[in-house]
């Protein structure tokens, strides 16, 4: 018969398990998972395709079912924004994939948001949130660069990364950060610099920290404004004007510059040679544009480390130009695109360059 002591106490340590059980449930993050679609939902023909495949055919419930080691780590739900591969996103998918953020981290039963996107224009999207959405709760954009069907796929772990980061404290406040191939990164700095390996993704200033088995592992945190401290907000932005991209190297001639202006581009970023140098063919052209209105944004082919410095390969003062600093060519176009909604000076447009 058991003693009266014996069930008093075997009561208390059941009461107690269950306390314990009902904390650790009311403890877990509730993380939303925004599929996008990119490789890290692709299927390939056979397991030795690495990279021939569909991108964007798995939907985001059968996502978060292949990992099922992540309900471990928090409380998920999947939304299907898209199903695109990233190389076809417009700036109306940055503006709507913008306003679902923002309106998910308002929500107080949402802890963290994870992006499942494209690696093509991974880095883009990751800046555009970056400066966008006034939330310091983690927002995560993660990618893989080979298919589930592919052997040593990379997407389930990079999933499986991207939540616990999601889930994590530690991750509030270092603004809109991209998990890939057990790093984190800051969605400011990191870029695509491979286009077929799962350690593609390189920042020139380093990664900020690393996720291993579930935990986060910080190093640095960023400098430059982001989020909650940023000019910019997405419910302030219906559209953002047109801005492209020319690409400077030997030969150079002043027509696609000319091309994108007569299509109605506001700026135009100037991938160019070296410290972002103007060919002497081009300089007329771009100093004509700007006397037209046009923005002209000196950035560079040159990436990896370093930065456009101003008024060194061209007398930017003189032109009323605007340099890149350390953004490339691709982030450039971002933050130009936003800068112009907001201010058509180009001493505050180069303000924003210099501060985000
Ligand atoms: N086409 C690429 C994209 O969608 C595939 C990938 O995700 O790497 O960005």
């Amino acid at each position: 018969m058991l003693t009266k002591t014996f069930t008093r106490s075997l009561a208390a340590t059941l009461v107690g398990l269950a306390l314990a059980a009902s904390v650790h449930a009311q403890t877990k993050s509730h993380v939303v998972v925004l599929a996008t679609g990119g490789t890290i939902a692709g299927a390939g023909a056979d397991a030795a395709n690495s990279a021939t495949y569909q991108a964007a055919k798995v939907p985001v419930d059968k996502l978060l079912a292949s990992v099922p080691e992540m309900s471990k780590l928090a409380d998920l739900r999947g939304e299907q924004v898209f199903q695109i591969a990233s190389e076809s996103f417009t700036d109306e998918h940055l503006v709507t994939l913008g306003r679902r953020v923002a309106a998910l981290a308002k929500q107080d039963d949402v802890d963290g948001i994870v992006i499942t996107h494209g690696t093509d224009t991974l880095e883009e999207t990751a800046f555009f949130l970056n400066l966008v959405v006034p939330t310091d709760k983690p927002v995560v954009v993660v990618g893989s660069m080979r298919p589930g069907t592919a052997l040593s796929a990379d997407g389930a772990l990079n999933l499986y990364n991207a939540v616990a980061t999601a889930s994590d404290r530690a991750s509030r406040g270092k603004g809109v950060l991209v998990v890939m191939n057990d790093e984190i990164f800051s969605g400011r700095d990191v870029t695509k610099a491979i286009n077929i390996r799962p350690d593609a993704f390189k920042s020139p200033w380093g990664s900020l920290g690393m996720v291993v088995e579930g935990k986060t592992y910080w190093f640095r945190a960023p400098v430059k404004r982001h989020t909650v401290n940023s000019e910019f907000n997405i419910e302030a932005i219906k559209s953002l004007p047109p801005v492209g991209i020319a690409y400077g190297s030997g030969n150079v001639t002043d027509v696609a510059y000319k091309a994108l202006a007569a299509s109605g581009a506001k700026a135009i970023i100037h991938a160019g040679t070296g410290n972002g140098s103007v060919s002497a063919q081009v300089v007329p052209a771009l100093r004509e544009l700007r006397s037209k209105g046009v923005q002209i944004v000196r950035s560079a082919r040159v990436t990896g480390g370093g930065f456009v410095l101003r008024n060194a390969e061209q007398p930017d003062d003189q032109y009323d130009w605007v340099v890149a600093h350390d953004l490339n060519p691709q982030k450039a176009r971002i933050l130009a695109a936003l800068a112009l909604t907001r201010t058509t000076d180009a001493r505050e447009v180069q303000r924003f360059f210099m501060e985000y």
